[in-house]
């Protein structure tokens, strides 16, 4: 039933690069209609992975800012800790304008994430655990 039309495998996960713009809240939403979510980033490996195929342009992952304190959280429920891995764009995040909410892939390099204002229309990144017996 060609369930992973579309997607791309890496290391247990299915990832949908999205070929129209949204806003983050958008994104998420097209993600979830997919039984996805904007995708979370977990490991150097994942990384490279990410902004290879992103390319030169922008393009929204799961990290976006909640609560009076804005600390950042993966929309995936993934744990965003001391501990996670991270790669922020030298001087990033800097909370532009102090309206900068949700992060993306804004270059092709390692370090290459921004954080945007989430009403940015950008491209985006859904990702979800592959399950045994599709592929
Ligand atoms: O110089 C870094 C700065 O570049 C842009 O603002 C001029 C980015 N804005 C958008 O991506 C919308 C800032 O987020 C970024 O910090
Ligand atoms: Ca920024």
């Amino acid at each position: 039933q060609m369930v992973s039309q579309g997607w791309k495998f890496f290391r247990e996960n299915f990832y949908y690069f999205s070929h129209v713009t949204k806003t983050w809240y958008s994104a998420e939403q097209v993600c979830v209609s997919k039984n996805s979510h904007l995708t979370s980033v977990t490991s150097r490996d994942e990384q490279e992975f990410l902004y290879k195929i992103a390319g030169e342009l922008p393009t929204w992952i799961g990290l976006t800012k909640a609560g009076s304190e804005g600390k950042w959280y993966w929309v995936d429920d993934t744990p965003f800790n001391k501990d996670s891995v991270r790669f922020w764009l030298p001087g990033e995040p800097n909370n532009m304008g102090s309206n900068e909410h949700c992060a993306n892939i804004k270059v092709p390099s390692l370090q290459s994430w921004n954080d945007a204002s989430c009403d940015n229309k950008v491209l985006f990144i859904c990702k979800r655990p592959y399950v045994q017996s599709e592929l």
